[in-house]
């Protein structure tokens, strides 16, 4: 990976999410040093500092069940511009989320870069949560909940258009891990699509290692992997500063070696940081944990390097 291009880009906003704070996230991931810490694993790493897009209204979800659509829209337009441009020039894109919704942004730039250069697109999305709601299913409306769902094609046009084709990708292209909260309506729209999920119980069962092989097998010498990193994927014990916190999660050992396996795997091209929510966290330890996590998805071995 040592000749990788990294490219960095803060996504100030917590519209998506039930809880203010995500906004400060990629300051946070900066002050716990991240761009010094791929650059030390070899990395050539550009910063481009943050987007901008509207501030957080605070508003209850509408008539439709969107709470903040129109925000979303706009941050995800910028999202998606930003993220294909990065592509273009053949640099790896690091989204400094950010609650979740912006992933409809950049899997949408993924999709559109890979549907133009042939290539295939695999979505690892290591969550607690499923975020396959509806505005008609979610107990919510918040859109940090919907965006799997929107990318397949179940959501509003703007959204679910901002590949410039919908569906942006297929319920096939997902691997869910993690998984251990899926609301009630959520879980039949879940079952229909047949997403791929390997949820804590698959993790429990069979171990990280396995779990993790079996979720990256089949992928092509062609094939871009995004791994959308919604840091509540972890335990809550190792990772308090998140807005959904849902016990029983991946230990630090099976995050670690989930994500070394990613990096053995060698397909990574773009990744999202998400829901990192430092109005939450203690002395930034989440934050810490994030960075360390994604040295070893980017490679660090305790041994080699
Ligand atoms: N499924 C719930 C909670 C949730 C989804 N994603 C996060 N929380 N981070 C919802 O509101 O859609
Ligand atoms: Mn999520
Ligand atoms: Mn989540």
């Amino acid at each position: 990976m040592s000749n990788t291009a990294v490219s960095l880009i803060g996504v100030p906003t917590d519209i998506g999410a039930g809880h203010r704070g995500a906004s400060m996230a990629p300051e946070a991931l900066r002050v716990a040093n991240l761009g010094q810490r791929l650059q030390k694993l070899g990395l050539d790493v550009i910063d481009r500092g943050n987007l901008h897009g509207p501030l957080n209204p605070w508003l209850p979800p509408s008539a439709e069940g969107y709470r903040h659509l129109q925000e979303a829209i706009d941050w995800n337009r910028e999202v998606c511009a930003a993220v294909y441009d990065e592509l273009s020039l053949g640099r790896l894109p690091i989204m400094l989320g950010g609650d979740h919704c912006l992933a409809m942004g950049s899997i949408s730039a993924v999709a559109r870069h890979c549907r133009e250069q042939g290539k295939q697109l695999r979505i690892l999305w290591l969550d607690a949560h499923t975020d396959f709601n509806t505005a008609s299913l979610s107990p919510s409306g918040n859109i940090h909940g919907m965006p799997v769902a929107c990318l397949c094609g179940h959501g509003p046009a703007e959204l679910a258009g901002l590949a410039g084709f919908t569906p942006a990708v297929t319920p096939a292209q997902f691997r869910q891990i993690g998984i251990r909260s899926v609301d009630a309506g959520e879980k039949h729209l879940v079952r229909e699509a047949a997403i791929p999920i390997f949820d804590m119980r698959h993790i429990d069962e069979h171990g990280i290692k396995r779990t993790v092989e079996a979720a990256l097998e089949g992928m092509g010498p062609d094939t871009h992997l995004h791994v959308s990193f919604d840091v509540d994927f972890l335990d809550p014990s190792i990772a308090p500063g998140v807005g959904t916190r849902v016990r029983g999660g991946p230990t630090y050992r099976e995050a670690q070696l989930c994500m070394e396996l990613i990096a053995d795997a060698g397909k990574m091209a773009s990744l999202d940081i998400v829901e990192l929510n430092p109005a939450l966290d203690k002395r930034n330890q989440t934050a810490r944990l994030a960075v360390d996590l994604v040295e070893s998805l980017f490679g660090k071995s305790t041994l080699i390097r």
